[in-house]
């Protein structure tokens, strides 16, 4: 039996990323999937806070750009409530689309900062959402928040980001579509970006475990970004950007199990699911057993090691 945390389920419908609609319908797909009964039934303790709403602002709409000021608007709102449920809990954060990392990961950058730790990214996706509003050629800012939170410049009508996770303290896992911007931009960086093929030559584990023993030496904070399209589309088909090639279920659960033993997160993004797109709920459940494997579920307890 390990620790058990105060977990602050907090629904972020936030559907304004990305023109393709559908993610409004994740934190109640999230619920109906059972996600507090099953980390309730690991021992934790679960509050459901219910949803967020995006706060009001004057910003103008942007030519080029989807729904930047209804973007900041959830942007300015999700900072406030992740600051706010990391002084004493663990957020696991319903989406709604990967926009709301944004705010998010701004949130729990100030609470880091305020501990005087540093933070450290986990981001589980095909993409590598390293543009910024300029570079952009969608306009859909779900393509922007490792833009943002690393301190890219050019997020003009957002919130200054005033504490960004330095690039050395990013890796990405899952990685097969990259856009030529993003690609020559994280050239310059120090960011780790382990993509499906370097999956394939040398498993989903050593990348990972290199990755947490930097955080635990370091004493920080782990914020998780978990993309539904970091899963191959045959096992997760509720998602508006499918591209193949993706994590296999037992590559998912693998992480996710390993991120449990390591102790160190301390915040979860469960992004990007779209129900309208799922099958008879298979992506949400998928999605929210992960999520329990995240936090202690396992077949047998490895210290005592089953038939050793
Ligand atoms: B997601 C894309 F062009 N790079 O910018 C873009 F391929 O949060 C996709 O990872 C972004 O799902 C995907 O629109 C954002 C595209
Ligand atoms: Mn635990
Ligand atoms: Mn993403
Ligand atoms: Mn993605």
């Amino acid at each position: 039996m390990t620790a058990t945390h105060a977990i602050k389920l907090i629904g972020a419908p936030m559907d304004c990323g990305k023109t393709r609609q559908g993610c409004l319908m994740g934190p109640d797909a999230f619920r109906t999937a059972g996600l507090a009964s099953a980390l309730q039934s690991l021992g934790h303790t679960v509050d459901d806070l219910g949803n967020v709403a995006p706060d009001a602002n004057a910003i103008a709409e942007q030519s080029g750009l989807v729904a930047l000021p209804e973007t900041v608007g959830w942007t300015t709102a999700l900072a406030r409530v992740a600051e706010t449920a990391m002084q004493d809990s663990l957020p696991v954060f319903m989406g709604g689309d990967h926009a709301l990392s944004l705010g998010t990961v701004l949130g729990v950058a100030r609470h880091a900062a305020a501990q005087d730790r540093p933070l450290f990214v986990l981001w589980l996706d095909a993409h590598t959402d390293f543009h910024t509003p300029q570079s952009t050629s969608s306009g859909n800012l779900h393509g922007t928040p490792v833009g943002y939170l690393t301190g890219r410049t050019g997020f003009h009508d957002f919130p200054m980001f005033e504490h960004p996770v330095p690039c050395e303290n990013v890796t990405m896992l899952g990685l097969r579509s990259v856009d030529a911007p993003e690609r020559a931009a994280l050239q310059d960086t120090q960011i780790t970006g382990i993509d499906m093929r370097a999956i394939d030559e040398h498993g989903i584990a050593a990348p990972l475990a290199q990755f947490l023993n930097k955080v635990r030496r370091a004493n920080g904070l782990l914020h998780v970004s978990l993309d539904v399209d970091f899963l191959d589309p045959s096992v997760a088909p509720a998602v508006g950007t499918t591209v193949p090639g993706g994590a296999t279920v037992r590559e998912a659960h693998l992480v996710m199990e390993m991120l449990h033993d390591s102790a160190l997160m301390t915040s979860l993004d469960l992004v990007e699911l779209n129900p309208f797109l799922d099958e008879r709920g298979r992506t949400a459940q998928l999605m929210v057993d992960l999520t329990a494997s995240a936090f202690g579920r396992t077949v047998f307890d490895r210290p005592t090691r089953a038939f050793a």
